[in-house]
């Protein structure tokens, strides 16, 4: 068996915490994730207090095990869904793509746990500094929002850089990246493109198909020059944006334009042109939609193989 200190800091069965996806992850994938024993999310996205509410509400009765909200810091209703935690008796919020410092005081005050989400060492030590129970470095082979390290090279420095537990995210689909995150010393693992395909997901027929048909190298990270990129797999839409990224006669304006809207698109209606499919690099090893609690089985079956033993957390 596979136990580490994150089951006993977050109270699950097994140290896996599902992505919080904008638009993919709400109240179906976070309770089956809940109901197998991992940490399921509800994605907050860019979405008001009203629907976080309601999704959170949902999500309760479908499962009686903790499950958390992902905030993510971009949203222009960051602010209030980051009362609506608080208000709804949430116990654990992790956080993406921005600092969460601002809103720790008051989450720490009532009692939640907080694991940003972090893509360098340094913000690491500071989210530690702030208050968070622990972190989850996510290299850039992950889908979305992606930063500049890999999850090879970020796992272990950020080890070295905090004492408060480490979750590594990006790449890992199968029970080598568990395994393999062990050994980089973090104590669980968190996984987003395996989930796509979870038979409690409930993107479009179209979005799940992408990921299954999807090689090593379907996958682009688009929107640099921004400041924000994001890896999603190559289509029209990011073929297109891609291209339009290294036009000087394209404002970056036009550019954000372009991709407003796009990942709601993908999501909702698999519009295969204008849609745009956020996905990480192990798109490929995700070879069939499966039911959530056979995925995490699966994985963790061939993680404890491969350990075979060794390693502190294996029992
Ligand atoms: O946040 C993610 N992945 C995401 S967010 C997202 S929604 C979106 N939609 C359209 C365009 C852009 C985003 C899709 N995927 N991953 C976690 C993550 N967080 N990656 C990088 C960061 C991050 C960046 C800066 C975390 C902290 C941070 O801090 C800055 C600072 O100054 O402290």
């Amino acid at each position: 068996m596979i136990k580490t200190p994150l089951c006993d800091l977050l109270n699950i069965e097994y140290p896996i915490i599902q992505g919080g996806m904008a638009w993919v992850a709400d109240a179906s994938l976070a309770s089956a994730v809940a109901n197998a024993g991992g940490l399921g999310l509800i994605s907050a996205m860019n979405a008001d207090a009203d629907w976080l509410r309601s999704e959170i509400r949902k999500a309760r009765t479908m499962t009686d095990r903790p499950f958390g909200v992902n905030i993510m810091l971009m949203s222009p209703f960051a602010d209030e869904v980051a009362k609506v935690v608080v208000d709804e008796g949430i116990g654990i919020v992790t956080t993406g793509a921005g600092s969460p410092l601002k809103y720790m005081p008051a989450w720490i005050g009532a009692g939640i746990k907080v694991l940003p989400v972090i893509p360098s060492t340094g913000i690491a030590r500071r989210m530690e500094k702030g208050g968070a129970c622990a972190v989850i470095a996510e290299g850039g082979e992950s889908g979305g929002h992606v930063g500049e390290l890999t999850t090879m090279a970020l796992v272990p420095q950020v080890c070295d850089a905090v004492s408060i537990p480490v979750v590594a995210a990006g790449g890992i689909a199968d029970g080598r990246g568990i395994a393999a995150s062990f050994m980089l010393g973090a104590c669980g693992v968190q996984v987003g493109t395996r989930f796509l395909v979870a038979e409690e997901c409930t993107i479009h027929r179209n979005y799940k198909d992408k990921i299954i048909k999807a090689k090593d190298i379907s996958t682009i990270a688009t929107g640099k020059r921004l400041g924000h990129p994001v890896r999603c797999l190559k289509t029209p839409f990011s073929r297109e944006f891609f291209r339009k990224e290294y036009d000087p006669s394209v404002s970056d304006e036009d550019l954000e334009a372009l991709g407003a809207g796009a990942l709601r698109l993908a999501v909702q209606e698999g519009d295969e042109k204008r849609g745009c499919f956020m996905a990480g690099q192990a798109a490929a090893m995700v070879t069939k939609e499966q039911p959530v609690k056979e995925i995490i089985k699966e994985m963790f079956s061939e993680a404890e193989a491969l350990l075979g033993g060794a390693g502190k957390w294996v029992s």
